[in-house]
């Protein structure tokens, strides 16, 4: 079995994990006051070479980001981290937030100095107030040890880190929606290029990275490339957090390297829970394409989830045993992306609609003969049609469960889906 020591999550159970006097106890910020003594170019080339790939679900190579921006020209260039997680099933930034907010503060001083940025932005989904307060309050312990502010460790050089609470949208988790949410307008997509590394907050040279990616940043800078290099595959190194939930004996956060296999991250949440089968499920949240028990021994990193048909994205395992209906679990995805569709272009923004419409009929046992092809048929006139990556999300978990589970949706003409899975059986705990 692959194993590993828990890296990110290594003092998540410490008690009050989440105060500096903690995270400095067991090395905290030992990485950061190693780092502002660094050439910022050989901080960026150790990012590179360490082949850490964004950890938000694009798995872009962070280093490879950072070394876009233009030369210095004087004006300001920021840092943005992602902290909009909202992807259902993925629950792994909002946890190190609250465990270990001092992590992620850490690797943002890091990334600031790397790319030469004197102000770092952290756009947090606007809900969870409670971790809100959490970052408020290690932004200010952090800036009482010297850590954060101004003439940081007598270097001269000055960092402001600004916590911003958006108002709950997904879409804000779209890089460009969120740059335009923080600068106090809706959130919705711009057009790219230009690129947020070209023109991004206040159209100034910027750096938007997810939470974990940022929090892995202290982590190579402390024990070095190699250290990063030896784990995981080929072409997806290191480590990460995988997220499990539904119908699993322990639901919960997992680290492990990246290529673990499913079954193995299966068997560390304790399996299916007692007495019940895998039917299905998502390696990265609802956005990725079904997987099913065929691909137990899919090796989680991009390349193979990839050449399984689906997408590794943000690790958020969704396990479903077989007391699960899948087309109620679809119909319910579909509400989420046709409410959370921001409107801007018309395929998502009427095919969403379309789409539950045809879903909540299936679910009902009142499709009719053509719905099933219907489905289809719009699924792929969103994707590849709408303006940002939430139309194509939209579509995805609708293909792959009808390429997999079609006799079930077309059972959706006669007999509804609370008769086929009662709820009371499929009910997790
Ligand atoms: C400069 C270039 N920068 C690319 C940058 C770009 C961005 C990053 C990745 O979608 C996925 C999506 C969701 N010059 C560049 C460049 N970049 N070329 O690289 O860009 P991209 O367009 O490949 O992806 P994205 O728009 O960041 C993210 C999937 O993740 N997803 C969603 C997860 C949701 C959350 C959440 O809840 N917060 O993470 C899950 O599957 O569908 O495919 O920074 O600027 N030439
Ligand atoms: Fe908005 Fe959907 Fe179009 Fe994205 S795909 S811009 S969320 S309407």
């Amino acid at each position: 079995m692959t194993t590993l020591a828990p890296i990110l999550s290594d003092i998540w159970d410490a008690p009050r994990s989440w105060t500096y006097a903690t995270y400095a106890e067991h090395q905290g910020y030992d990485a950061w006051r190693k780092a502002i003594h660094t050439d910022p170019t050989e901080l960026v080339n150790a990012v590179k070479d360490s082949g850490l790939r964004g950890r938000g679900g694009a798995g872009f190579p962070t280093g490879l980001k950072w070394s876009f921006l233009p030369p210095p020209d004087g004006g300001p260039r920021y840092l943005v981290v992602n902290a909009d997680e909202s992807e259902p099933g993925t629950c792994k930034d909002i946890p190190l937030m609250l465990a270990n907010p001092h992590s992620l503060i850490e690797g943002v001083a890091i990334t600031s100095f790397a790319i030469g940025s004197n102000h770092a932005f952290i756009y947090l989904r606007g809900e969870v107030v409670h971790v809100y307060r959490r970052l408020l309050a290690a932004v200010r312990e952090a800036r009482e040890a010297g850590l954060l502010g101004t003439n940081i460790l007598g270097t001269g050089y000055d960092l402001e880190v600004t916590v911003h609470a958006g108002a709950g949208a997904y879409i804000c988790g779209e890089e460009t929606a969120l740059l335009d949410s923080l600068e106090g307008r809706r959130g919705q997509p711009r057009l790219k290029p230009p690129f947020p590394a070209v023109a991004g907050l206040y159209a100034r040279p910027t750096v938007v990275n997810n939470v974990e990616s940022i929090a892995s940043v202290p982590t190579i800078v402390r024990n070095g490339v190699d250290w990063f290099t030896s784990m995981g595959t080929e072409k997806s190194k290191g480590h990460g957090l995988f997220s499990l939930s539904g119908h699993v004996a322990r639901p919960g956060q997992y680290e492990a390297p990246l290529g673990i296999t499913f079954r193995e991250l299966l068997d560390m949440a304790g399996g299916i829970r007692d007495g019940h089968s895998l039917k299905f499920w998502t390696p990265g949240g609802s956005s990725t394409p079904i997987l099913t028990a065929e691909h137990m021994d899919v090796v989680m990193d991009y390349e193979s989830v990839g050449a399984a048909g689906s997408m590794l994205a943000t690790r958020a395992i969704q396990v479903f045993d077989e007391t699960t209906s899948v087309v109620r679990c679809v119909s319910r995805w579909t509400d989420f992306y046709q409410h959370e569709s921001c409107g801007k272009c018309t395929p998502c923004r009427e095919g969403t609609f379309w789409l539950k419409q045809i879903l909540h009929r299936l679910e009902a046992g009142k499709g009719t003969e053509s719905d099933v092809d219907l489905l289809l048929d719009v699924a792929g006139n969103i994707e590849g049609r709408s303006f940002c990556a939430l139309g194509d999300a939209a579509a995805t978990p609708i293909k792959s469960a009808i390429k997999y589970f079609r006799e079930e949706f077309e059972q959706g003409i006669h007999t509804p889906a609370w008769e086929l899975f009662p709820y009371e059986a499929n009910a997790a705990f």
